[in-house]
């Protein structure tokens, strides 16, 4: 009949199965979607297909190591909302919601789907993500945002220009383009400490408890969520490994090092490497004494040995992408290092969309 059915007629089959439906359900429901489809180019998921189907894209992220939890997913319907105020609005319940004063719950806030008419689009990362600025001396702040934190000045928004300026969320509701400052009351952070180094705390390294990613479209059954923010908790690396650690982010390395009292003389005294194991440690330590959910890389790769385990008892199939499931801490300390696996791409799935801001005519 047409392409969009053909993938709401398989995903209908697949989620309908896995709920446990009786094959008439199944076969009422694709009528019922194919009458909409011929009457109107398109159909509407039932708040169960919309919560089942989300679960599902979050099962079939190759990239993900966190994916035992995927039913979990706690699914927050704000399909029927207009305008980038209200958008905002439902953007804030989602950081308190998934925050819950630390304990953090896997959250989604799916908005309205892609149609000819419109399309909704949050231009951020990550909703909470630090600004970083272009200056004479070099970058202050997060270098991964320079990009858009010179979208936000130009869209008319200023930043404090520290290291740890908040950026404002950008939402983009048809031509409509809106930019709102997040509470700084409602955003939660962790100051960095470590447990027996006091020295690392004078350096003021703090990073946000959630990474709510806010830039990949939701499909689901051939419907297209162009704005479905999605978080769930960080592992350990990600902030001590990489964004802190990176020469191309925080670059931090050097002076944990110094903090630690390493000899710096040569590469091969492995202050680098003893400077990331201590600076993971830290993140560690500071998320727990402040009751902010992190998982460290070893129990998160138990959690996934747990995962393949359990698909396979449900025969499915695990894809996964090696060269992101591994940790950039101690891999091959890890099953996951010495396994094999298929980058297949399974539906529903999050896929990556071109921003839809140009730096270019920015600058
Ligand atoms: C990627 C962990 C929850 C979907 C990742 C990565 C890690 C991770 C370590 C690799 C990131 C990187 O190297 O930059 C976790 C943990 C979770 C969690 C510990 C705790 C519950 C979720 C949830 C979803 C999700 C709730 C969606 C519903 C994804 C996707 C990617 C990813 C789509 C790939 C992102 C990209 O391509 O940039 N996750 N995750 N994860 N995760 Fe998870
Ligand atoms: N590495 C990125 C975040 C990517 C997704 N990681 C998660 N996702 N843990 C960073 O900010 O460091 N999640 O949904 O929990």
């Amino acid at each position: 009949m047409s392409p969009l059915f053909d993938e709401a007629r398989a995903f209908i089959e697949t989620c309908y199965r896995e709920l446990g439906k009786s094959e008439e359900e199944i076969q009422h429901r694709i009528c019922e979607i194919r009458r909409q489809i011929a009457r109107d180019g398109t159909y509407e998921h039932t708040f169960e297909e919309l919560e089942h189907g989300a679960r599902m894209a979050w099962r079939n992220s190759n990239r993900c190591i966190g994916r035992l939890f995927w039913q979990t997913l706690h699914v927050i319907d704000r399909r029927h909302l207009n305008g980038t105020h209200a958008m905002f609005e439902a953007i804030c319940e989602h950081v308190d919601f998934a925050q819950n004063d630390g304990k953090i719950r896997p959250t989604i806030t799916v908005f309205a789907p892609a149609s000819p008419e419109r399309e909704v689009r949050i231009w951020n990362h990550q909703i909470i993500r630090y600004a970083g600025y272009e200056t004479a001396e070099g970058i202050v702040g997060d270098p991964a945002s320079a990009a858009f934190t010179r979208v936000c000045q130009q869209l008319g928004w200023r930043g404090a220009e520290t290291s740890w300026d908040m950026l404002p969320v950008v939402i983009a509701d048809g031509g409509e383009v809106a930019w709102f400052d997040l509470p700084p009351s409602l955003v939660l952070e962790v100051p960095i400490e470590h447990p027996e180094h006091p020295s690392i705390a004078d350096l003021g390294l703090r990073w946000y408890a959630v990474p709510i990613l806010s830039d990949m479209a939701l499909i689901i059954g051939g419907i297209r969520y162009t704005a479905a923010p999605f978080n769930g908790w960080y592992m350990v690396t990600e902030i001590g490994a990489r964004n802190l650690a990176d020469p191309f982010r925080y670059n931090m390395l050097p002076a944990v090092a110094n903090a630690l009292g390493l000899d710096r003389s040569s590469d091969a005294t492995l202050w680098r490497d003893r400077a990331l194991v201590e600076l993971n440690a830290a993140v560690l330590h500071s998320y727990r004494k402040r009751n902010v959910t992190i998982v460290d890389h070893h129990t998160a790769t138990r959690q996934f040995a747990y995962f393949e385990q359990l698909e396979r008892d449900a025969n499915r199939r695990v894809t996964g992408d090696w060269t992101w499931l591994i940790p950039p801490l101690s891999p091959a300390a890890t099953h996951i290092f010495h396994s094999g696996y298929d980058d297949d791409f399974v539906l529903p799935n999050f896929v990556r969309q071109p921003p839809l801001y140009q730096t270019e005519p920015f600058r």
